[in-house]
């Protein structure tokens, strides 16, 4: 069994209370128990993690350069500014699969360009909360392939 670190950005505590017809109708709480599912499902253990501050998301990927398999991270409106989160995932070594609910492509041109996607694995965005769940098995896949399995 390996943990997988599952970090969210600021606002998205605000899941499913607001702007429903962007980021839908499931709550943060919603998209943890799924996961918590998921991957349990696929051998594996999740710590969830939502904050508004920059440094705690920082502290957390640091955690997770000594415990983790993999990250999977919607870095919210981070993505589009954070060097500091660029510089985290940088020195985290396993893969790490940046998600966003909504297609940022369809957006204007600040919300097109992601500081973090350099060094992901893998980018998912527009599959609406189903996108963690991707990602998810986009970990897993990567923990089996190291594994031999
Ligand atoms: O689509 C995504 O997952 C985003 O990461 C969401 C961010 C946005 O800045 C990114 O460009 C794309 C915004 C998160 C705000 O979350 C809210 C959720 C519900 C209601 C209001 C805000």
């Amino acid at each position: 069994m390996s943990l997988i670190f599952v970090l969210n950005g600021p606002n998205l505590n605000l899941l499913g209370k607001r702007q429903p017809e962007i980021y839908g109708r499931e709550t943060l709480a919603d998209v943890e128990r799924d996961c918590a599912a998921l991957a349990r499902e696929l051998g594996h253990a999740i710590r969830f993690h939502q904050s508004n501050r920059e440094y705690e998301i920082i502290d957390w990927i640091h955690e997770a350069r000594e415990s983790a398999a993999g990250i999977v991270i919607n870095p919210a409106a981070f993505t589009h500014t954070s060097v500091a989160i660029l510089d985290a995932l940088n020195a985290f070594e396993p893969p790490v699969i940046e998600v966003h609910i909504s297609n940022i492509h369809q957006r204007d041109e600040q919300h097109r360009h992601s500081s973090v996607s350099a060094t992901a694995k893998g980018v998912i965005c527009g599959m609406g909360a189903a996108g963690y769940l991707l990602a998810l098995r986009g970990v897993a896949m990567c923990w089996d392939a190291c594994a031999g399995k």
